[in-house]
């Protein structure tokens, strides 16, 4: 991008002024405790997943231990973790989620 100062006719370079957002991918871990019904009604309350797609998210977590329950701006992705982390403890559950960058 280009700034000229008032008609002095001096043009400063200047870095286009936006940028993307780094992303953050929200992680679900698998452990042998929290219910499988449980996962899926996260996955459906805080990430919007159809039954279907949460189901499938879940089984792929339970099965290799590790998944991707979103993609969010840093702000975006800390609330969910956050989101997840309380209502998962509140409900005496182990399930941990975790945040890393895209
Ligand atoms: N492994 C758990 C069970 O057998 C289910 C589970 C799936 C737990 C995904 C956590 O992120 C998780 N009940």
């Amino acid at each position: 991008g280009g700034g000229n100062d008032a008609g002095t006719g001096v043009v400063i370079q200047t870095k286009p002024r936006t940028k993307k957002p780094s992303m953050y991918k929200v992680l679900m871990l698998n452990d042998d405790y929290t219910p499988m019904e449980f996962v899926v009604h996260i996955l459906e309350r805080f990430f919007a997943k159809s039954r279907e797609e949460a189901t499938t998210i879940m089984l792929h977590v339970h099965r290799r231990g590790v998944g991707v329950c979103g993609v969010f701006t840093y702000e975006v992705a800390e609330t969910k973790v956050a989101q997840v982390m309380d209502f998962a403890r509140r409900n005496q559950h182990p399930l941990q989620c975790i945040l890393e960058k895209a």
